[in-house]
């Protein structure tokens, strides 16, 4: 079927502007055909970029379309301010805004989106976020995601650009999890660590050996990256690890550090060698952390199992308080 629905915009610089952005919103998801609680999540968002737009820089556009496409279907959320843009620092933190208050985050508006771009206006006097989620024919089944996620990124200090991404998404009863880093640090590590992830993001129901296959080639003409991704099953009590270069990963439980992972060496995009995929059981109480080397490898589980009934984001916050290097960006993912 095609759409006839045209986008809508909406100026954003008032609460009760956020609140007429929400409705059509899910109106127009429900015209889409999303189910209430995808309806719901769609207006969490569309909420979130509308606030984020009265803090950072007071007034804004959110623009809603009706999206059609290699026969799906879905919602494209665009979000554009002219302000100064806001500090990616915190802002891809969940639950924390650099204004201070408490927000939902961008964190969370990327698990929540299918796809999810930031984009620096080209004249850098905004920013512009651009973001879809998919009708999915048999969204996970009405199943519940049984893992928590918590996740801290930001760049080199003093540079605006991170050369780490990460990724954390929800397919049809599993979850893909990964932490990326662009080789070296600022724009070209930022430009390597994006062309891959956006790669992951939209293959991310293909079988980890083509993900790795593909992102090699994404990012041929980058200067590459190092990547490990997860894919946890739901209700298999596995899950599936693939990694190339040095991103460190730890599965813990009380205080014993469990399995050793097979990482093969090389850099993606520079004709890197295959992953070995390895297949591992999850048990009850089991967290994995990944993280770039910004954060440093020599610290052990029994140095934070107080932490362990916190929530994942505040597990995330207290490692990398502690192990993080200056001299990188650094991100630490943590599931449990
Ligand atoms: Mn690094």
């Amino acid at each position: 079927m095609t759409f006839q629905v045209e986008s809508q915009y909406i100026v954003i610089s008032n609460a009760a502007e956020v609140i007429a952005i929400r409705r059509i919103a899910k109106e127009m998801a429900q015209d889409i055909g999303f189910d209430e609680r995808e309806r719901e999540e769609i207006s969490l968002v569309v909420s979130e970029l509308a606030s984020n737009i009265i803090k950072y820089a007071q007034r804004g556009v959110i623009t809603l379309t009706p999206v059609c496409s290699e026969q799906r279907e879905g919602l494209m959320i665009e979000a554009e301010d002219d302000g100064k843009g806001f500090n990616e620092y915190t802002a891809m933190q969940d639950g924390v805004s650099t204004s201070g208050t408490l927000g939902m985050g961008l964190g969370a508006v990327n698990r929540l989106m299918d796809e999810f771009d930031i984009l620096a206006r080209e004249d850098r006097t905004g920013t512009r976020i651009v973001c879809k989620r998919w009708l999915h024919d048999n969204s996970n089944h009405g199943q519940q995601c049984p893992f928590e996620f918590g996740v801290f990124s930001r760049p080199k200090p003093n540079e605006t650009a991170n050369g780490d991404s990460f990724i954390i998404k929800n397919i049809r009863g599993a979850t893909l999890v990964g932490v990326i880093d662009g080789v070296g640090h600022g724009e070209l590590a930022n430009h390597a660590a994006n062309a891959a992830r956006q790669y992951v993001e939209r293959h991310c129901e293909s079988p980890l050996l083509d993900i790795f296959r593909g992102v090699d080639r994404a990012c041929s003409s980058t200067r590459g990256v190092v990547m490990a991704l997860a894919v946890f099953d739901w209700t298999q009590s596995t899950f599936c690890f693939a990694s190339v270069g040095n991103i460190e990963v730890k599965v813990f439980n009380d205080n014993r550090e469990k399995s050793k992972f097979i990482v093969r060496r090389g850099i993606v995009g520079k004709h890197a060698p295959q992953p070995m995929i390895t297949e591992n059981k999850w048990q009850h109480g089991d967290m994995l952390a990944l993280h770039s080397d910004g954060i440093s490898t020599h610290w052990h589980w029994h140095d934070f199992s107080y932490y362990a009934s916190h929530p994942a984001q505040v597990i995330a916050e207290q490692i990398y308080n502690v192990t993080q290097k200056d001299h990188d960006d650094a991100t630490i993912v943590i599931v449990k």
